[in-house]
C-alpha cells in the first residue's frame, strides 16, 4: 500500500484529492493546522475510512514537518496548503508569502533530508502568469505576478524546479488554472455567485456585491483537476504542467449563465462594489492544457455551463436545509 503525505487537507482540492487516493488504496496521511473552530467539514465523510490518518502540522513548523515525514515515510507527498485567496494576499502579504514560499521550501527541506526517494507535488498557480497579455498561456510563458500570493507562488514555483535540477528530486509542479467545485470556498467569485443566485431565489437574501466583472479566466472542475496532480507523480520524469479547459469566460458570463439558470435578473439583484476590486487585477487567463494531454492523457470532462449549474445546484439545495 503506497503512502500519501497530503498539505491543505481541510481545503477544496485536499478534500477531492483523498478521495482520489483512498479510492486507488492509498494510505493518506493528511495535515491540517489547529484552528479554533473545527474545519473539516469537507472531509469529516472520510474520517471513518481506516486508510486516512488526521494529522497536526502546520506549514510554519519545519520541525513539525521533518518530524511527520520521517514518521509516516510518504511515497508521495502533495503540497497544496496555501493562504490561497489573492485579494486577501494584498492585506496579509507577510502571512501569505510564509506560508506560500517559505512553507514549501521547508517542507522540500523536510522532504530533501527525510524521505528524497518520494516523489512531491507543488500546487502552482495561473496567477503567476499576472497581468501577461500573451495568451493562450503555457508551461513557457513569462510570469509576471499582480500580487503578493502570485509572487509567492513564483518564488516556490522556481524553488521547486531548482530542487529538482540540484538535487534529482521527483518534483512535478501542476501549473493549475481556476478550478471550482460545490466545495469551493465561499469568497471566491464562482461560489459567491451560485450560493448567493440560490439564496436569492429562496428568499433568504436580495443582493449580491460584486467588484470587477471584466476579468476573464480559465473555469475548470477542480474533480477533475485533482486527477492531473495524481498522474504528475505517476510519471518516470518529473515535470511541470499546465491544467486548464482551454476556454475563457468573464464573470459577467458566469453570473449571467447562473442567473439565468435560477430564473433570476441580475438587474434586480446585482451591484457593483468598488470595495471589492483589487490594487491590480489579472486581466485575462487562458490555459494550453495540450502538453498535459500529450504525455499523460489528461482532458478535463466538466465544461463551463455544466460547473455553474452544477454549483448552482449544489447551493440550492443547501440554501434549503437554511431555510427550514
Ligand atoms: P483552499 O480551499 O483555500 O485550501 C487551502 C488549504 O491550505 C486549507 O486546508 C487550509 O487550512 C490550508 N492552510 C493554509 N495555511 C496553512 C498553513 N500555514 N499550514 C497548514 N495548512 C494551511 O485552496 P484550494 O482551492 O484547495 O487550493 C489548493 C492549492 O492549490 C493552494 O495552494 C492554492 O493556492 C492552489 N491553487 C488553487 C487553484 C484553484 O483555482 N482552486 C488554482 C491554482 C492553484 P484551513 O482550512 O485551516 O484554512
Ligand atoms: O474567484 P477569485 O477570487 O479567484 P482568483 O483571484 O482568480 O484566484 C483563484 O484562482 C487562482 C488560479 O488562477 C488560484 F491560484 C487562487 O488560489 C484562487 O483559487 O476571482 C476571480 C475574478 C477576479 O478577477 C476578481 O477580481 O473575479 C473577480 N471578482 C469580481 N467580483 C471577484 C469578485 N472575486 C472575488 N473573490 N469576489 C468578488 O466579489
Amino acid at each position: 500500500m503506497k503512502t500519501a503525505f497530503v498539505t491543505g487537507i481541510t481545503g477544496q482540492d485536499g478534500s477531492y484529492l483523498a478521495e482520489l487516493l483512498l479510492f486507488k488504496g492509498y494510505k493518506v496521511v493528511a495535515m491540517k493546522r489547529r484552528t479554533s473552530l473545527i474545519s473539516t467539514d469537507r472531509v469529516n465523510h472520510l474520517m471513518e475510512n481506516e486508510n486516512f490518518h488526521m494529522v497536526y502540522g502546520n506549514l510554519n513548523d519545519s520541525g513539525c514537518l521533518h518530524r511527520l515525514l520521517l514518521e509516516h515515510k510518504p511515497d508521495e507527498i502533495y503540497n497544496l496548503a496555501a493562504q490561497s485567496h489573492v485579494r486577501v494576499s494584498f492585506e496579509t502579504p507577510e502571512e501569505t508569502t510564509e506560508f506560500v514560499a517559505m512553507g514549501t521550501l521547508r517542507l522540500l527541506e523536510a522532504f530533501r533530508n527525510t524521505c528524497p526517494e518520494a516523489r512531491f507535488y507543488q500546487a502552482s498557480s495561473s496567477e503567476m502568469f499576472g497581468d501577461n497579455p500573451e495568451n493562450p498561456q503555457n508551461e513557457t510563458t513569462r510570469l509576471t505576478p499582480a500580487s503578493p500570493y502570485a509572487c509567492a507562488k513564483v518564488y516556490a514555483h522556481n524553488l521547486c524546479r531548482n530542487y529538482r535540477e540540484s538535487y534529482g528530486l521527483h518534483i512535478s509542479s501542476g501549473i493549475l488554472f481556476n478550478h471550482e467545485s460545490p466545495r469551493r470556498g465561499e469568497t471566491f467569485v464562482t461560489r459567491k455567485i451560485t450560493l448567493a443566485a440560490a439564496r436569492i431565489k429562496l428568499g433568504l437574501q436580495d443582493k449580491l456585491y460584486l467588484g470587477n466583472l471584466d476579468a476573464k479566466r480559465d473555469w475548470g472542475f477542480a474533480g477533475d483537476y485533482v486527477e492531473a496532480m495524481w498522474l504528475m507523480l505517476q510519471q518516470d520524469t518529473p515535470d511541470d504542467y499546465v491544467i486548464a479547459t482551454g476556454e475563457t469566460h468573464s464573470v459577467k458570463e458566469f453570473l449571467d449563465a447562473v442567473f439565468e439558470h435560477a430564473g433570476l435578473d441580475v438587474n434586480e439583484h446585482v451591484e457593483i462594489s468598488e470595495r471589492l476590486f483589487r490594487p491590480h487585477e489579472v486581466p485575462l487567463l487562458l490555459g494550453d492544457p495540450s502538453k498535459a494531454e500529450q504525455a499523460m492523457g489528461w482532458k478535463p470532462k466538466v465544461k463551463f455551463s455544466g460547473l455553474a449549474k452544477m454549483m448552482y445546484e449544489s447551493d440550492l439545495e443547501l440554501a434549503g436545509k437554511e431555510s427550514v
